[in-house]
């Protein structure tokens, strides 16, 4: 069977728990649309995050990869457009790290498209009543950061499969933690990415 990996990340910053954990467990073992859905959870650190991603990725041979990463105060589940070649975000990483603007990938592409089928995911959560639209920044930080490096590595490979990033709202558990972001409840956040997942077909 065909296999998609999705990947969560740990918690950062003064986020105590991270709700894309919540979802690759929730997700971990499923057949969507044909996929076995196999995760990883990445850390939330610059030296380390790629590396583990890539070898998640040449341990499981995906045929389509989607990372997911919280977005506390987007109020919407929100699919990347693009990924730029730039460590930055201005915040530090959990070993402390604030980089300052230097490339991900020495000599790398300013900047990659994500390959998911990113309208048709917002269309669709929508209809089934989840508030959505795609965003055209995944930021400066370990998200973006972990984007690009799927992206770039594909791109390398020459491997021609869906993969991109989704970010997500905080959960009521975070808010209810955090205070002042907006949240849904962790049974939408698991359905609505269930719902993006079904919408991603190999089209190769
Ligand atoms: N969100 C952060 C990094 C980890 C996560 O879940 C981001 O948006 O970059």
């Amino acid at each position: 069977m065909k296999k998609l990996l999705l990947t969560g990340f740990e918690p950062f910053l003064n986020f105590k728990l991270n709700p894309t954990m919540e979802v690759v467990k929730h997700l971990d073992g499923d057949t969507i649309n044909g996929y076995e859905v196999v995760t990883r959870v990445l850390p939330v650190d610059f030296s380390t995050s790629g590396k583990k991603l890539l070898k998640a990725i040449e341990e499981t041979k995906p045929d389509a990869i989607v990372s997911l990463g919280l977005a506390g105060g987007r109020a919407k589940v929100t699919p990347e457009r693009i990924a730029i070649n730039c460590n930055d975000g201005g915040e530090p990483d959990n070993h402390g790290r604030i980089p300052s603007g230097e490339p991900i990938v020495e000599g790398g592409s300013d900047g990659l498209f994500g390959t998911l089928p990113i309208h048709k995911m917002v269309n669709e959560l929508k209809e089934k009543g989840y508030p959505a639209e795609i965003s055209n920044s995944a930021g400066t930080y370990l998200c973006n950061h972990v984007m690009y490096q799927t992206l770039n590595y594909i791109e390398k490979q020459n491997k021609r499969i869906p993969a991109g990033f989704i970010h997500i709202p905080a959960s009521h558990e975070l808010a209810i933690e955090h205070g002042k972001v907006p949240s849904w409840s962790q049974t939408d956040l698991n359905e609505a990415v269930s719902v993006c997942l079904t919408c991603i077909k190999d089209e190769h």
